[in-house]
């Protein structure tokens, strides 16, 4: 099936398709800077350890002035390369200072039903990031074998989706330099080695005519698929993160075999490779 067109260019266009994300230039040093200090000087966000997402931060004002930020920095660049999207959910995602493990590979939510169409996820560096303070890793072309919802969280992914480091990437970004991934593409990052937190901007956007989709994962592992509001992870899942959507519609039932019989496939079909 032909999907949807996600950017602007044709050759971007095409590594996307091929290999799961690409790289581009996309804030200036002084926009990367001014969202560091927004994040650096917003106090309630520090002292957090290891890998956290300012989505899980306690103070829900802070969350909703990170979204605006990261809306209102990335907003010209992002309709620069890619075709009438919008922004559903803004984070930062920060790697504190001397954290030695790994962020092991996995597979973020889905945001849409990517049947039709590819979600993505722009992550910003604010700093220059390498290999020795928290570079992404990615598994180039890992994003064919995927065919199956994955339920939102927190946890921010789970376990059972992904298995295995092989064949990654490392993805060196120098400060205001992005990565825009599709949300099925496997990925995670190397540990923390310097004295300094890295600290990502990260933006998820979906086409405009897609509906913006909730996977609430009941208890016995089935997922609740709700169509939500576009400022759903701005308001309610900034008050209660990975809470049941309460006033959102209720539009799909999916049994946990198809998703477990999904991740089985896509193992198999990357074993075969
Ligand atoms: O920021 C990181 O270290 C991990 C990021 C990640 O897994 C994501 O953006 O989905
Ligand atoms: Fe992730």
């Amino acid at each position: 099936m032909c999907m949807r067109r996600t950017f602007h260019d044709i050759s971007l266009q095409s590594k996307f398709e091929d290999d799961g994300y690409v790289i581009v230039s996309f804030l200036t040093s002084e926009e990367a800077e001014k969202l560091s200090s927004f994040y650096t000087n917003n106090t309630s966000a520090k002292n957090s350890e290891g890998l956290h997402s300012s989505i899980l931060s306690d103070d829900i004002e802070f969350k909703k002035q990170t979204f605006e930020k990261i809306y209102s920095a990335f907003e010209l660049q992002a309709s620069k390369y890619v075709i009438d999207h919008d922004a559903v959910l803004a984070q930062f995602l920060v790697k504190e200072a001397f954290t030695p493990e790994k962020f092991d590979l996995h597979l973020d939510p889905a945001l849409t039903d990517e049947t039709k169409y590819a979600a993505i996820s722009i992550w910003c560096a604010l700093d220059d990031i390498t290999s020795d303070n928290g570079a992404m890793f990615i598994q180039r072309t890992g994003h064919k074998h995927v065919n199956f919802v994955r339920a939102s969280g927190p946890p921010i992914y789970f376990p059972e989706q992904f298995q295995g480091n092989e064949e990654i990437e490392i993805i060196e970004l120098k400060a205001g330099q992005a990565l825009i991934a599709n949300q099925k593409v496997p990925h995670g990052s190397m540990p923390n080695n310097s004295n300094k937190p890295r600290v990502a901007a990260n933006l998820r956007l979906i086409p405009k005519e897609a509906d913006n989709m909730f996977y609430f994962k009941e208890a016995n592992g089935d997922l609740s698929a709700y169509k939500v509001r576009a400022d759903y992870y701005k308001e309610e899942y900034t008050k209660e993160p990975g809470g049941r959507p309460k006033h959102e519609s209720l539009i799909e039932h999916i049994k946990r075999k198809s998703i477990t019989g999904g991740i089985k496939k896509m193992h198999e079909s990357l074993e075969k490779r």
